[in-house]
C-alpha cells in the first residue's frame, strides 16, 4: 500500500483519516505521536516537525488542508471534488477561510479548556478567542441559507474541510444558537459514517 498518513487520531491528521475514509480508498495510518516529529526520520518526511503528513507513493504532502484537496481530486467521485474550476476555487476558499478565521480561535478555547493546567489558564486569551467566532460564523450561517452544502445539495470536500476545522466547536459546547444553519450542517457533516470511522467509532 503506497498512502500512508501520518499523525494521531486525536490531532489535524484526522482530517485526512476522515477523508480517506469518505474516499474509500487503501491506506496505512502511521499514528507518529507528537513527540516522535522530531526525529531526522519524521523530519525527512514533514521538515516543520508536524502531523499530518501523506506519502502517496512518490508525492510527499504536508498541510491538512493541502493534502485532502490533493486526495480529494485525485480520487474524489461523484461531484465530491467537483468538476468546474469555480466550484474548485470554493473549495480553496473554504478551506482556506477554515484556518485563517475559525481554526486560531477555536484551537485557543480548546487547548486552554483540556490540555492547559490550572496556573497556566488564560481567561483574556479564551474571551478574545470567543469573541472572534460569532462574525465569521454569521458570515458561514448566510452562506449555507437554502442549501444543504456548501456548494450546493451534494457534500463536497469543501464541507469536509470546513467541518473538521469546526468539529474542534464540540468538545468546546460552544453555542450555535446565533447560527442554526451552522449547527445544522455541522451536525450532518459530523454525523456521516466516513467521521466516525476516521475516529474508530461505528
Ligand atoms: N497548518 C498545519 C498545522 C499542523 C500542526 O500544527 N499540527 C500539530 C498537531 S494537530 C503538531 O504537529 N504540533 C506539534 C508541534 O507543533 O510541535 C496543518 O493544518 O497541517
Amino acid at each position: 500500500m503506497t498512502l500512508k498518513i501520518y499523525g494521531p487520531t486525536a490531532s489535524r491528521a484526522a482530517r485526512a483519516l476522515w477523508i480517506c475514509h469518505e474516499l474509500g480508498i487503501p491506506f496505512e495510518h502511521v499514528p507518529t505521536e507528537m513527540k516522535d516529529t522530531k526525529t531526522d526520520a519524521y523530519k525527512a518526511i514533514n521538515p516543520n516537525g508536524k502531523v499530518p503528513a501523506m506519502v502517496d507513493g512518490d508525492v510527499t504532502l504536508f498541510e491538512s488542508m493541502a493534502i485532502n484537496t490533493y486526495l480529494a481530486a485525485k480520487h474524489g467521485k461523484n461531484g465530491f471534488w467537483p468538476a468546474g474550476v469555480a466550484d474548485q476555487g470554493r473549495v480553496h476558499q473554504w478551506s482556506f477561510w477554515g484556518m485563517t478565521e475559525l481554526e486560531k480561535p477555536l484551537l485557543t478555547i480548546l487547548m486552554d479548556m483540556f490540555m492547559t493546567p490550572p496556573d497556566k489558564k488564560n481567561p483574556a486569551a479564551v474571551a478574545e478567542a470567543q469573541a472572534a467566532l460569532p462574525k465569521p460564523l454569521k458570515v458561514l450561517d448566510a452562506a449555507l441559507a437554502g442549501r444543504e452544502h456548501l456548494l450546493g445539495s451534494a457534500f463536497t470536500v469543501a464541507d469536509l474541510n470546513l467541518a473538521s476545522i469546526l468539529s474542534w466547536a464540540k468538545p468546546i459546547r460552544y453555542d450555535f444558537s446565533a447560527t442554526p444553519n451552522v449547527a445544522a450542517w455541522l451536525d450532518r457533516c459530523l454525523g456521516r459514517a466516513a467521521f466516525k470511522a476516521a475516529r474508530g467509532q461505528k
